[in-house]
């Protein structure tokens, strides 16, 4: 069973099917960016977790509620993109990522908005993505 050119031609489609389920699942085994655990008991008042050597002092303003506008800053000397992500453990609580723009003085900043959970939980996940490393920071939204 030589390989003709035709038997190349007909198998063409599924080479492209093959080489597209090897994307997916060199997609999915991706390591994921290793986040560093942190905890801050009190986002209003703001905290500083050591990343690689840099001072990152995270706080927010506003209500920390569902629904309601609260303005996130990341405070991270020398970096220069800053992206926020907010998750529940095994819950998937839909796409959302925001990007952080510096102000003036280089602390960056995202206006945020939580979905309300389905099943009424409040416990979130906030991961911070600091130039490609990541922080990642537990919190509990208040009861309106
Ligand atoms: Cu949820």
């Amino acid at each position: 069973m030589a390989l003709s050119p035709r038997r190349l031609y007909l198998a063409m489609p599924w080479l492209a099917v093959g080489l597209v389920v090897a994307l997916l699942a060199w997609w999915q085994t991706r390591a994921p960016v290793p986040a560093r655990a942190a905890s801050c008991p009190d986002l209003h008042a703001g905290c500083t977790v050591q990343l690689d050597g840099v001072r990152v002092t995270v706080r927010i303003d506003g209500p920390l509620q569902v629904l309601k506008p609260f303005r996130l800053s990341v405070d991270a000397p020398g970096a220069r993109k800053v992206q926020a992500q907010f998750s529940m453990a095994s819950m998937d609580m839909g796409f959302n990522l925001y990007p952080l723009q510096p102000d003036a003085q280089g602390v960056f900043r995202a206006r945020i908005v939580l979905p309300v959970c389905v099943s009424g939980r409040r416990d979130w996940l906030m991961s911070l993505e600091i130039d490609g490393r990541r922080i990642e920071l537990p919190f509990v939204t208040e009861l309106s």
